[in-house]
């Protein structure tokens, strides 16, 4: 390969990187998608403070009012890159059977082939930034390191925020140490005095993922998951694929710390898919009446689960901020996530406010009777108002908008968030969007039953997700888009987990289902959620500790209604049964979707799924 100096391009790789198989490679890189320039990052806030700057003079970002919202910016993006391109994201394992049927494949020789040309100059006229992060804490043994080579200053700056990113990860990685490489370009090189748009990215778009040799490729979004490859290509997808390798789990969970009126702690992993609120209820307020109580923010989307030496699950937050949908939260839904956006945070395709403030939707909700802004300039930098909101139906934040900000602006945060041991998970909670069917939540009577329980959840879609509304698309363990390798061989590798931790002796965590969403014949939702989950929540620690008592359910341990807290709400007893009853024949209906789900995946699927599957419907049989 032609070396970037021979073509003139200084490498520059600063002194303190002394990693040579990482110089190697950002050489070849380089050679490659022959950039304009070579930055590498240090992460400093100066660094961070130019890159913003650069970005508001390329058009990129708007900086917000700095009264109102210091040190923030809003970007829009074009209107045609908004969210994750599943359809797009590929595994490319040596074998097709390795990435399953959830997954696209193409085998990795044919990618390459398709990847090279469109690879080769694509970052002419622009600068390669060289963003080295940490996935967790700094020098965790739970945590890995990634490197992302990007032609794209807004993914630096997110990454600035979403990672551990900066001079002190090449202290950790050393002159031997592993990473992750991820390449990522936009995929809109520059001729020369060609002026740039505001948002460049290309209508071809590769997400690309080789388990065998641990290697991103991102090609022609800049958006979100896409182009942020720290997050669900590196923290998912191939952790993944290490986790099945090397005996620990990477999922799309949340962490939080429940501290009790006595002063007991305990840790709880939450899954659930897309628009089910995982933020929020990682960052939830206990209601009135729970006087004690106290919940605080480990990780709102994903974590990495390791066994230690004497059989617990420890967890870790491979990230370090959030990247968080905006639309619907307010003070009464996450005042703490309210209250992290304050400053300090990039807003990308919510609407700004005549005063250089940010709004979405959803955000007037938390008053009664709170009006709704005059206008505003929308995602897509139109005029928007609220009547032309009611004639044309016209959104002014797109509903896949987000915040970017920093953990530590979170008042909430656990202050083991950081910790290198990582913290000790006593529970597992696989939720759902359910209207019907299934309770507002159920205990595991064994660790088997609670994989069947995640590995058979199911979600409604809402309109925040392409397609139809209404309909249950299975999701197990909330992770389908995220298992970068067989879905029937992830199934195994729970099991498998849960059998090693039996054999050290140790006391294995409960695992839950939860549904906030059983709508009443009004077709209204009849649990209010939010705050009140706390409820529920208590239940569960309290069954941890041996106290809640529980009733036998076909899918599970429900509690009754005495058995949950109720001061401070009015909630009838019948309305409690509306969302904890189960029903015989939408039960036998649901089965209907499990047996279609393990057809799918029937190769590989571990045979006591499916006597599990059996069990339960001779259980309804009878
Ligand atoms: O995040 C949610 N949670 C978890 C909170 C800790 N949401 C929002 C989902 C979209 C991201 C919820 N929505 C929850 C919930 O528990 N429950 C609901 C459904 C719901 C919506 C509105 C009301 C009650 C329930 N009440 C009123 O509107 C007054
Ligand atoms: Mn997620």
């Amino acid at each position: 390969m032609n070396h970037p100096e021979m073509q003139g391009l200084a490498l520059n790789a600063p002194v303190y990187v002394k990693n040579a198989k990482l110089i190697a490679w950002v050489a070849d890189m380089a050679a490659l998608c022959k950039p304009d320039a070579i930055v590498w990052c240090d992460g400093s806030d100066a660094e961070y403070q130019r890159l913003c700057q650069k970005l508001v003079d390329a058009g990129t970002f708007q900086k917000l009012n700095p009264v109102t919202r210091p040190n923030s910016f809003l970007a829009l993006s074009d209107p045609s890159d908004v969210a994750r391109v599943e359809d797009r994201t590929f595994i490319c394992s040596a074998e097709k059977e390795e990435a399953g049927p959830t997954n696209n494949w193409i085998a990795p020789a044919e990618m390459r082939a398709t990847l090279q040309p469109l690879f080769d100059g694509c970052m002419k006229g622009r600068t390669m930034y060289v963003v080295p992060f940490s996935m967790g804490p700094l020098g965790s043994p739970i945590a890995h390191i990634g490197i992302e080579l990007s032609d794209s200053a807004y993914v630096a700056v997110n990454m600035k925020l979403m990672t551990r990113m900066g001079r002190a990860v090449y202290d950790v990685l050393g002159a031997d140490g592993e990473f992750v490489p991820c390449v990522h370009t936009v995929g809109a090189p520059l001729s020369a005095g060609e002026k740039d748009v505001k948002w460049p990215c290309n209508k071809t778009k590769y997400i690309v993922h080789y388990p065998e040799t641990r290697e991103i490729w991102s090609y022609g979004s800049g958006y979100g998951g896409n182009a942020l490859l720290g997050k669900k290509c590196f923290a998912l997808r191939i952790a993944s694929n290490m986790g099945r390798e090397e005996g620990w789990l990477a999922e799309h969970m949340l962490i939080l710390g429940v501290t009790t009126p006595k002063g007991k702690k305990y840790h709880v992993a939450a899954a659930f898919p897309s628009a089910c609120g995982k933020t929020n209820f990682s960052m939830l307020v206990p209601p009135a009446g729970f006087d004690g109580w106290k919940v605080t923010t480990i990780g709102d989307d994903i974590a990495w689960i390791k066994p230690s030496a004497d059989g617990q699950l420890r967890a870790i937050n491979p990230e370090a901020g959030y990247f968080g949908v905006a639309p619907g939260t307010n003070m009464l839904t996450n005042p703490n996530c309210m209250l992290s956006v304050r400053s300090d945070t990039i807003f990308t395709n919510v609407a700004l406010t005549d005063d250089g403030d940010v709004w979405w939707e959803g955000m007037e909700q938390d008053a009664p009777g709170k009006a709704l802004p005059k206008h505003l300039i929308d995602w897509q930098g139109k005029d928007w108002s609220p009547e032309i909101a009611r004639a044309t139906g016209a959104k002014a934040a797109h509903p896949n908008s987000r915040f970017t900000v920093a953990a530590t602006n979170n008042p909430a945060l656990d202050s083991a968030w950081d910790d290198p041991k990582g913290v000790p998970i006593d529970a597992f909670i696989f939720g759902g969007r359910r209207s019907t069917t299934v309770p507002l939540v159920s205990e595991a009577r064994s660790w088997v039953e609670g994989v069947y329980m995640a590995a058979t959840m199911g979600s409604e879609t809402t309109a925040a997700i392409v397609g139809q509304v209404g309909v249950v698309r299975r999701d197990p363990f909330a992770m389908l888009p995220f298992i970068g390798y067989n879905m029937s061989d992830y199934f195994q590798h729970w099991l498998n987990i849960g059998e090693q931790l039996a054999a050290k002796g140790a006391k294995l965590p409960k695992i839950y289902t939860a549904n906030w969403f059983r709508k009443g014949a009004d077709g209204k939702f009849v649990w209010p959620g939010y705050g009140e989950n706390m409820r529920v929540l208590k239940w569960m620690i309290e069954r941890i500790e041996g106290t809640a008592k529980g009733q036998d359910h076909t899918t599970g341990v429900s509690p009754g209604y005495t058995d949950l807290t109720w001061d401070g709400l009015d909630f009838s007893a019948e309305q409690f049964n509306a969302v904890i009853s189960t029903d015989k024949a939408a039960l036998l209906k649901e089965l209907e979707l499990h047996t279609e789900l393990f057809t799918q995946l029937a190769h590989h699927l571990p045979r006591v799924l499916v006597e599990t599957k059996a069990a339960i419907e001779k259980q309804l049989a009878a």
